[in-house]
C-alpha cells in the first residue's frame, strides 16, 4: 500500500489508501468468508475437510472474490473459545493451499501463535477480532511481518460481548476506541499504512448500533485508513428484515440478498473492502455500483 488515495476524494472513492502488493486498487474489495469451525452460525460444518474447503475457497474467487479470509474459531455470541493449536490444525494446511494457488488469504484469528503460523503458510493480511483485547504479542507479530492488520471493534470476548453493548454514542466510542488501539498498534512499530479498521458489526452491539455505525461510515473512513465492513448474514440484518416482512427472525441464509444491498452502499461510502459469505452477489452489486458512479461522475463533470 502506497500512502497516497488513487482516487480524487468523492462519492464510492475509496479514502486513504493506495494498494496492497497484489490487490487492485481503485475500487472496493470482496473478502470471501471461509469459516472452519463446526459451530460457525451461517455455514457451520458445510466444509468440512481440507478439499472441500479448498474447492469451496476457489469457487469464491472464481466468483469474485479479491482476498478469502480463513478462519478456525467461531465468534459469534456464546460460542466455545477454541485452543490455538486447534485453530491451527484446522487452518493452516488450507492457507498454505490457497496461498499455493495464489489466492491472497487474511487469517482470521485472536491469537499471535496462530496469526505468526497464518503467516508462515502464506497468509498475507491478520484479520483480528480482539478488539479492545489486542494483545501485545499479535502487535510484535504484525510489526515484525509488516503485513496488513486489521483491527476490528469489539468488547469483551464471545462469552460477554452482548452485555458490553452500552454506549452514549456508539459512532463516536467505537471510533474513539479503534483510535486507542491504533496508538498501541504505531507504538508497537505497525506502519499506519498497515492498519485497516473495521467498526465490528455485531460484536457488542445491539439494537440499532450497527444500523447506525454503517450510517455513520463516513467518521472511520475519514481518518485515512482503509476500513472494511463485515455486515454478511448478521443478526441485526435478520432483525430488519422480519421486521419489514412482519415475521420471526429471519434465518442467515436468506439474509444475502440484503447482504449485497449493504455492500453497495458500504462501496458508495467508500469502504475498502466487504467481507462476505455470498460473493456473486455482492461481486455483481458492486459491478452495478461502479457503473452507477461512473456516470455520475460523468454528469457531474459536464455540471
Ligand atoms: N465477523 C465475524 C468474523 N470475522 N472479521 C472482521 N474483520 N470483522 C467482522 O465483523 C467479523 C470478522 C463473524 O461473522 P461470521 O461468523 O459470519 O464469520
Amino acid at each position: 500500500m502506497t500512502g497516497a488515495p488513487s482516487h480524487p476524494a468523492g462519492r464510492g472513492a475509496p479514502r486513504g489508501w493506495g494498494t496492497y502488493a497484489q490487490l487492485p486498487a481503485g475500487r472496493t474489495l470482496v473478502m470471501g468468508i471461509l469459516n472452519l469451525t463446526p459451530d460457525s452460525f451461517s455455514d457451520g460444518g458445510a466444509h468440512a475437510g481440507v478439499e472441500a474447503a479448498v474447492s469451496h475457497a476457489l469457487a469464491m474467487v472464481e466468483a469474485g472474490a479479491d482476498v478469502v479470509d480463513v478462519g478456525g474459531e467461531s465468534t459469534r455470541p456464546g460460542a466455545d473459545p477454541v485452543a490455538p493449536a486447534e485453530e491451527q490444525r484446522r487452518v493452516l494446511e488450507v492457507i498454505e493451499r490457497l496461498a499455493g494457488h495464489g489466492v491472497v488469504v487474511s487469517a482470521d484469528t485472536k491469537h499471535a501463535q496462530t496469526a505468526r503460523a497464518a503467516i508462515g503458510a502464506g497468509a498475507q493480511i491478520v484479520n483480528d477480532v480482539s478488539g479492545l483485547g489486542l494483545t501485545e504479542e499479535m502487535i510484535e507479530v504484525c510489526a515484525a511481518a509488516d503485513v496488513p492488520y486489521i483491527l476490528t471493534h469489539a468488547r469483551g470476548d464471545s462469552a460477554t460481548m452482548d452485555s458490553r453493548a452500552r454506549y452514549d454514542d456508539v459512532v463516536e466510542e467505537v471510533r474513539a476506541e479503534l483510535l486507542q488501539q491504533r496508538e498501541r498498534l504505531l507504538a508497537g512499530g505497525v506502519r499506519p499504512e498497515r492498519i485497516i479498521l473495521d467498526p465490528g458489526l455485531g460484536f457488542a452491539k445491539g439494537g440499532d448500533q450497527d444500523w447506525r455505525l454503517l450510517a455513520g461510515l463516513d467518521r472511520l473512513t475519514s481518518l485515512g485508513h482503509p476500513v472494511l465492513v463485515a455486515a454478511s448474514r448478521k443478526r441485526f440484518i435478520g432483525t430488519a428484515l422480519a421486521r419489514a416482512r412482519g415475521t420471526e427472525q429471519v434465518p442467515a441464509p436468506e439474509r444475502d440478498a440484503a447482504t449485497a444491498v449493504i455492500s453497495a452502499l458500504a462501496a458508495e461510502r467508500g469502504a475498502w473492502a466487504v467481507r462476505v459469505h455470498d460473493v456473486a452477489a455482492t461481486a455483481d452489486a458492486l459491478a452495478v455500483t461502479r457503473s452507477w458512479l461512473a456516470a455520475q461522475s460523468t454528469i457531474d463533470h459536464q455540471s
